[in-house]
């Protein structure tokens, strides 16, 4: 009898079901009313009463395993077969933890929506450029300063290959890419040999706007980056220009838009003057428009620049441009948006 017990032992410990309904069968065998081991229960009766104790022990010890193994059997069975019947397709889902964007990824998108909606359309080109690209054919006479050492970083200065200091020189290869009309906008890394501090960096990024055809006018510009400034910063916005130099553009200009904060009145961010600097702007000067074969005689061309982190720092009210590269989670988990 104890031999019994024994070799029943071995089968619980050594099944294995395939299904549910073979578990079903192997309990049914094992524990039900006429199977292996409720049989021996009923032959107890038989057993030598100096045996009975011995027997009676062991018995209990395996009806109690072979429960114990076929429930865990059925749970680890059911666990595998999800099936309509234990699913509940109505619950809502685990939340997926979000990402967010960062804020000059932000302004970016934002920015580049703005003009894609006036037929302008993205162009890249790479950061690491030659003295062509970025000075030559921008109209940068040979001892201009920014050609120096202590404002450009040279990746090699004897071959003249150095880093952008400004996406212009992507505007040069639109041009030298495509015929009139050409409608542009070029967003990108830059670099510039400056100290690091609260407002400046030597890495940052910009925008740039170009719009080639017959017939552009200052007065185009001018609407262009109005409805620029009133979609970004709001519908009561407005713009100025002040005279300035680049030497890529003829007329060059400063432009200002009404400080979004106070609405014009003054306060610490426009510095009491009711305007933000935001855009530097002009129209392409001949020159240029001749070293990218554009013929200067037909066509026109307004072009314009915008620097990402002053704006997402506008935008965000952030005071040190460091923060935006320092990826600190904390920082960059604040910012949570469509774009
Ligand atoms: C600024 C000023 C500016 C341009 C960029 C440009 C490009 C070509 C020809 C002429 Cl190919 N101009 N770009 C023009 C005026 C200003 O940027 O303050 N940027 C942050």
């Amino acid at each position: 009898m104890l031999q019994k017990v024994k070799e029943l032992d071995i089968q619980v410990e050594a099944f294995v079901p395939q299904s549910s309904e073979e578990l079903e069968q192997f309990r049914i065998q094992m524990l039900g009313k006429k199977g292996a081991i409720s049989q021996l229960f009923t032959e107890f009766k038989n057993v030598p009463v100096e045996q009975k104790r011995e027997f009676g022990a062991s018995l209990n010890i395996l009806k109690t395993k072979a429960q114990e193994k076929i429930a865990q059997l059925k749970q680890s069975l059911e666990d595998k077969n999800v099936t309509s019947h234990n699913l509940d397709l109505s619950l809502p889902a685990d939340p997926v933890k979000l990402g967010s964007r960062h804020p000059v990824a932000l302004v970016h998108n934002e920015i580049v929506d703005i003009f894609a909606r006036l037929g302008f359309t993205v162009f890249n080109g790479p950061e690491i450029e030659d003295d062509w690209h970025v000075f030559s054919a921008l109209n940068f006479p040979p001892e201009h300063p920014a050609r120096d050492m202590q404002d450009t970083f040279f990746v090699n200065q004897k071959d003249e290959v150095l880093l952008r200091t400004h996406t212009s020189s992507v505007q040069v290869r639109a041009m030298e890419a495509q015929k009139p009309p050409i409608r542009t906008i070029a967003p990108g890394r830059v670099y510039r040999n400056e100290a690091i501090s609260a407002r400046s960096h030597c890495m940052f990024h910009q925008i740039e706007g170009l719009y080639i055809d017959k017939d552009v006018s200052f007065a185009d510009l001018k609407q262009t980056l109005l409805y620029f400034a009133k979609e970004f910063f709001g519908k009561d916005t407005k713009i100025r220009m002040r005279p300035s130099y680049f030497p890529f553009t003829e007329p060059s200009a400063e432009v200002d838009v009404s400080c979004s904060l106070c609405g014009g009145k003054g306060c610490n961010v426009c510095k009491y003057t009711g305007y933000l600097e935001i855009l530097g702007a002009g129209m392409v000067d001949p020159n240029v428009l001749k070293a990218s074969g554009i013929d200067d005689k037909i066509y026109t061309g307004y072009a314009f620049g915008l620097g990402l982190e002053r704006i997402a720092m506008l935008k965000y009210g952030i005071t040190d441009i460091r923060v935006l590269f320092e990826n600190d989670v904390r920082f960059l988990e604040q910012f949570k948006s469509v774009f």
